[in-house]
């Protein structure tokens, strides 16, 4: 196969920049500036670096195109695939199935065969676009077949996969009917990176029963907690890389004048509450928005929780909003929020604060400093970034962050007030001694957690993943330059 001109490709569902049909039917690009691109931008750049993804409409076909000296390779979806591949396969049998089953997967063999297509077509848009001998760097649940297939087309290449979301304990896995070629698809790259050592566990566990591979735990600098796994005549590597956010544009963001000004100005627009409660989310039921609002709720039936005295701000991403049980969740949330405020606000002061949309990053932030106590509550969560968030935007140090166990970054925010979001009482419980803590302990706590997310942020996690795809460059190998202290401390 004919090899392209870029020595680092990323492969994502999404490319960083969205195309936006506009009311005439013309298009139009837009930024959507994440985290990963912002991480993944200079690496791009000074290696002739590309982008294959998905623009974010379907039935176009576009040309690649260099965006802000990016070179973005479109990859054209139709309605079926959408339908099958994006909302189906990916998003109501792999979603569900690797976030504990908090809703039943559906195995639909149309979708299993659509997810095969797509993947394919984006390995050998991919195998287009790298130079021999590339890096390519493969990301998420909805490409776990692109590894085998690239490296079908092009030996030469050096693959990575990285998973942002949990991978599923054995049982769980094993329902998955195609469950030996997800793993078969994986296997293709040469570093499989998780969120957590849990998830490289699980999977090291699967290629010895389910492929019958021969496994064994080592480590290989300069990552810590992996193992290796033994297909064929290669090794590959297994690993954990927890993700995480640009910790000091957030945190020079959160001082700056016009973000804390807009703080102000937002909880004089609540009416000045003693205590500001935060949640934002994209409108998943992972997330366990229905959770914080049924602790509330009791909390104020039982007089624990003045309502004069608080508001709850929730600002949730609009998410997947065809998949029937996005819909079902979103409408149980609508109804709490409706039901609270029914029974406890005065006229003009709702209890919870609701707002349905995407908030731009500034406003964002306004609220992240705005805040008293955030709440991040999910059943499950590969590591969950909003909380990492708050933590960066705490400048004064005056928040506490509600926590739930169950998100990756508990593993590193042990300063949180970890909750058990099945457990009800014991959330409430936690939620009020949040709000009665001193000063100086609750000073203590996000002290600790921020330490921890300004150490660890996404350049760190970008550069132990790649360094340990490639093996460690000549500096990183130096005398004394020990092996990076795990994430999962602080
Ligand atoms: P997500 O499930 O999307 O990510 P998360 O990690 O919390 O979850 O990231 C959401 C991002 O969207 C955050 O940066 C947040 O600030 C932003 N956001 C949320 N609501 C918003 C709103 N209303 N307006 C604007 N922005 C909003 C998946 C996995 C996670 C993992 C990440 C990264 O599910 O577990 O942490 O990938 O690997």
């Amino acid at each position: 196969m004919q090899s392209g001109t870029s020595d680092f490709v990323v492969v994502a569902n999404r490319l960083p920049v969205d195309l936006e049909q506009l009311p005439d039917g013309t298009h139009r690009w837009k930024q959507s500036p994440g985290g990963l691109v912002t991480a993944l931008e200079p690496i791009l750049r000074t290696n002739a670096g590309a982008w294959v993804g998905w623009p974010g409409v379907t039935d176009t076909k576009l040309d690649p195109i260099t965006e802000n000296g990016l070179q973005l390779y479109p990859v054209t979806l139709d309605s079926d695939d959408f339908e099958r591949y994006y909302e189906g396969f990916s998003n109501a049998t792999l979603w569900p199935l690797y976030h504990d089953l908090i809703v039943k997967p559906v195995f639909e063999r149309a979708w299993w065969n659509s997810y095969v297509d797509v993947n394919r077509r984006f390995a050998e848009a991919t195998a287009a676009t790298a130079a021999t001998g590339a890096t390519v760097w493969v990301q998420d649940y909805q490409l776990q077949l692109v590894p085998r297939m690239l490296r079908e087309l092009r030996p030469d290449l050096t693959i990575g996969f990285f998973l942002h979301i949990p991978f599923p304990p054995v049982e769980l896995f094993m329902q998955l009917p195609w469950r030996k070629s997800v793993i078969e698809g994986m296997l293709g790259a040469d570093l499989i990176g998780f969120q957590m050592p849990g998830g490289a566990e699980n999977f090291m566990i699967l290629a010895r029963k389910l492929l019958n591979l021969p496994t064994s735990r080592g480590s290989i600098r300069p990552a810590s907690k992996h193992g290796t796994i033994t297909y064929g005549e290669r090794t590959v590597n297994v690993g954990a890389f927890p993700i995480s956010i640009n910790a000091a544009e957030l945190d020079r963001l959160a001082r700056s004048k016009s973000v804390r000004a807009r703080a102000a100005e937002i909880r004089a627009q609540l009416g000045n509450p003693e205590c500001l409660m935060l949640g934002i989310d994209r409108l998943d039921y992972t997330k366990g928005i229905d959770i914080r609002l049924h602790a509330i709720r009791e909390l104020l039936e039982e007089n624990r929780l003045d309502p004069a005295a608080f508001v709850m701000l929730q600002l949730a991403t609009p998410s997947r909003e065809r998949v029937q049980n996005y819909a079902i969740m979103r409408r149980s949330i609508e109804e709490q929020v409706g039901r609270i405020n029914g029974e406890y606000s005065e006229v003009g002061s709702p209890v919870v604060q609701y707002m349905h949309r995407a908030i731009d990053r500034h406003e964002l932030v306004a609220f992240f400093v705005a805040a008293d106590i955030m709440l991040v509550t999910p059943l499950r969560d590969g590591m969950n970034l909003v909380a990492k968030e708050y933590v960066a935007c705490n400048t004064t140090l005056g928040g506490s962050l509600v926590l739930s166990e169950f998100a990756g970054a508990a593993a590193e925010l042990k300063n949180a007030y970890l909750v058990n979001p099945h457990d009800l009482d014991g959330m409430k419980d936690t939620l009020v001694e949040a709000m009665g803590q001193s000063r100086e302990e609750t000073h203590r706590r996000m002290r600790a957690m921020r330490r921890q997310v300004l150490t660890h942020d996404v350049n760190r996690w970008a550069r132990l993943f790649l360094d340990t795809l490639r093996g460690p460059t000549p500096r990183e190998t130096s005398p004394g330059d020990a092996t990076p202290p795990e994430a999962g401390t602080s």
